[in-house]
């Protein structure tokens, strides 16, 4: 061996040595339990909302309501486990006890259950059936436990604590292993409480006595994760709304004690002593139970593909509920809307384009291997790369056989050893050049970017600040369809027509003469002028890289609103019915006394045959006109009823009524509100629109 070759193999030695050496970050901050990682890797599951009140139509059950409208004749909790498995979730929380009081299982330590229901004559254990369900499709199984009781006598006093930790005991004893137990955070208020009929508060810091009751939780239930808004820190936190979103800078951190202001809890807290991730709990629908009004209220795919990003892809998990209807199956709406939002999910992420990309890290801890930047794109989420410690700031590039496009980031941080990205950036190499893609602050779990695609040849990821070295176990690019649900057309006041799409990158094309539009139709760009007249419009999505085309569009649009005056009212919000969006509403000063006038000047004399309301489409909207009688007149003076009725089942299905009647010249026209879904005064309107022949 001469001299050179020795110093080789020194050099080669004293590296192998540290390679050995080279040890993995310490934790930094808290960091999950194995339970809280568990549960985060679920990301995806399932609520079902099903008690007494499914059946008076309720939001929540007072706690008075007989057992006996407890009778779901077609219950199948194999349809719900079938459902939630098809699409994409892990597990299924049952309100096995909703604040009703009202028990879904036949609870030993009261009447106020299946058992004294129809429902199996009374022989029935749906929190079983819910159990067997989800074995059989391989899901688990989580509980809702109400801590506030409206039916209960003791509600407010210490033996009702006895008697919550009794039921929870039943819960967590008798059904296998629970996932997930869920607290809810409204407690105490008014009540039927055994007869009493009245209002009880109670500390919800201390009366529940958590820290016991989550010994007993713990105690049965060793993997268990413990959900709670109040009292307590438990192992996850609301995220302060349940609009289906969480912070898109967001800790996976609180403190141990004190309040956290209710809009922290979506972003958590940077320098929590705690962890304590966030959970996004929404609904299919806008309500938690089953209200047949809402059939036509579920979720598109575009707006639950959003609740996912805003959920998942923020380092939160995604809580979708399903509202059980009164014969116990979910309903097929909302089956399908699932369905399609878990296939949609699917698709996107389907092919991870990064693998086989050549990596480069501007820094690898201790130059080992078994830190490298590979790690970030290697199948295990177990390895990850990372840096040596004092780095803060730092990148990895992607380098491409030849230029990927893509419009999809997803990124992971090694989270068992603490949540430590507090800010980084997205780069893509384009026409020799980089680009900045995104610009964002938290990774955590999960993080996924949605941005218009880039074809590039190279990518970057800095991590532009961290509390400690950063450490990244996955990160992926995709090239995601877009979603090619048929386009919305709007006609506007001024008489031009809107088209929106569902996704930002679809191209969209269109007909004014009835045919139907192909890729040689007109191309949207821009709110299409048309005249005063009639228009019908037909239009359809295109997605150009799958080369697919969405549903047919076909709206008729009568004569434009532009003359249109409201007569008597200086209220500029009042364009609010002639905007032609039905998100925007207008409401009648509440001076007024029913029956309530709604006068229009059309500016010149039209023949009229006919007209349309939409109500105000909101959950909480009011004024919801039920019965009407509908008037002309060509001078505004000397009015003619033309017709006078009721739109039914306006309450349970709050669209379009469209009243017809023999043609009539007119120029003005009168809507008179006669009574409204509440017999109130209050009067109000989303859209309003004429038939003209
Ligand atoms: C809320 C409850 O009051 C709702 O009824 C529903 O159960 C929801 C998940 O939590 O706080």
């Amino acid at each position: 061996m001469n001299y050179k070759h020795l110093i080789l193999a020194l050099l080669i030695f004293t590296n192998f040595c540290t390679l050995g050496q080279v040890k993995a970050p310490s934790p930094y901050g808290p960091v999950p339990s194995e339970n809280q990682m568990r549960w985060q890797q679920m990301e995806y599951y399932s609520f079902v909302h099903f008690s007494v009140n499914t059946y008076t139509d309720m939001s929540w059950g007072k706690g008075d309501e007989d057992p006996k409208i407890f009778n779901p004749d077609k219950l199948d909790c194999r349809q719900w486990a079938r459902i939630c498995k098809e699409s994409g979730m892990k597990g299924i929380i049952i309100t096995a006890k909703h604040h009703s009081g009202f028990c879904l299982w036949p609870s030993k330590y009261t009447d106020y259950s299946v058992k004294n229901s129809p429902w199996k004559n009374g022989k029935g254990d749906m929190v079983r059936e819910m159990a067997d369900a989800c074995k059989e499709y391989g899901l688990k199984l989580g509980i809702y436990l109400s801590p506030w009781d409206r039916n209960h006598p003791d509600y407010g006093k210490p033996e009702y604590i006895a008697y919550f930790r009794n039921q929870l005991r039943e819960l967590l004893t008798n059904y296998g292993e629970i996932f997930e137990v869920w607290f809810d955070g409204a407690n105490g208020g008014s009540g039927y409480y055994g007869g009493a009929n009245e209002t009880r508060k109670i500390d919800r810091t201390t009366y529940y006595d958590w820290e016991n009751t989550y010994k007993l939780v713990r105690s049965l239930q060793p993997n268990i994760v413990i959900w709670n808004d109040g009292g307590d820190r438990a192992d996850l936190r609301w995220v302060g709304t349940e609009a289906g979103y969480i912070g898109e800078t967001n800790w996976s951190l609180l403190n141990d004690k004190g309040d956290v202001p209710e809009n922290m809890l979506r972003y958590g807290l940077e320098n929590g002593n705690t962890w304590v991730p966030g959970e996004v709990n929404t609904s299919i629908r806008p309500e938690w139970f089953y209200h047949p009004k809402e059939d036509n209220k579920v979720k598109t795919l575009p707006q639950l593909m959003d609740t996912y990003y805003n959920s998942i892809g923020r380092n939160a998990t995604l809580l979708l509920n399903f509202p059980i209807m009164p014969n116990g199956l979910i309903h097929p709406y909302d089956e399908k809307a699932a369905l399609d939002f878990g296939k949609a999910v699917k698709e996107v992420f389907a092919v991870n384009l990064i693998k086989g990309a050549k990596v480069v890290a501007s820094n690898v801890r201790g130059n080992d291997p078994k830190f490298g930047a590979n790690k970030a794109i290697d199948v295990s989420n177990e390895s990850y790369w990372t840096t040596d410690d004092k780095v803060k700031t730092a990148s990895l590039t992607f380098n491409f056989a030849k230029p990927i496009a893509f419009n999809r980031f997803l990124v992971q941080e090694y989270i068992k050893l603490g949540q430590r990205v507090k800010a980084f950036t997205l780069e893509a190499f384009v026409n020799n050049q980089w680009t900045e893609v995104a610009k964002e602050t938290t990774i955590g779990y999960k993080r996924i970017l949605r941005f218009k695609t880039v074809k590039a040849t190279k990518l970057r990821l800095n991590i532009t600040d961290a509390k400690a070295c950063p450490l990244i176990s996955n990160i992926g690019i995709y090239d995601a369809p877009q979603i090619l649900v048929p386009p919305v057309a709007i006609r506007e006041r001024s008489g031009d027509v809107r088209i929106i799409p569902a996704d930002f990158e679809s191209q969209i094309y269109y007909t004014l003469d009835g045919s139907t539009p192909t890729l040689k139709s007109n191309q949207y760009t821009e709110p299409i002028k048309t005249d005063d007249g009639k228009v019908v419009i037909k239009c359809i999505s295109y997605d150009p890289k799958s080369k697919k085309t969405s549903t047919l569009t076909e709206e008729k649009f009568d004569v434009s609103k532009k003359a249109w005056k409201m007569v008597g009212i200086e209220d500029k919000e009042v364009n609010n019915l002639l905007d032609g969006n039905p998100d925007t509403q207008w409401y009648q000063k509440n001076t007024v006394k029913m029956p309530v006038d709604l006068v229009i000047d059309l500016g010149k004399i039209q023949n009229i045959s006919g007209f349309k309301y939409l109500p105000d489409q909101n959950w909480w909207g009011s004024g919801i006109i039920t019965h009407y009688s509908f008037f002309v007149s060509e001078n505004g003076n000397d009015w003619k009823q033309v017709d006078e009725g009721e739109f039914s089942n306006i309450k349970n299905n709050p669209l379009w009524q469209i009243k017809t009647f023999a043609t009539q010249k007119a120029r003005y026209i009168k809507l008179r509100a006669l009574r409204n879904t509440k017999d109130d005064d209050t009067v109000g309107y989303a859209e309003i629109d004429v038939i003209t022949e």
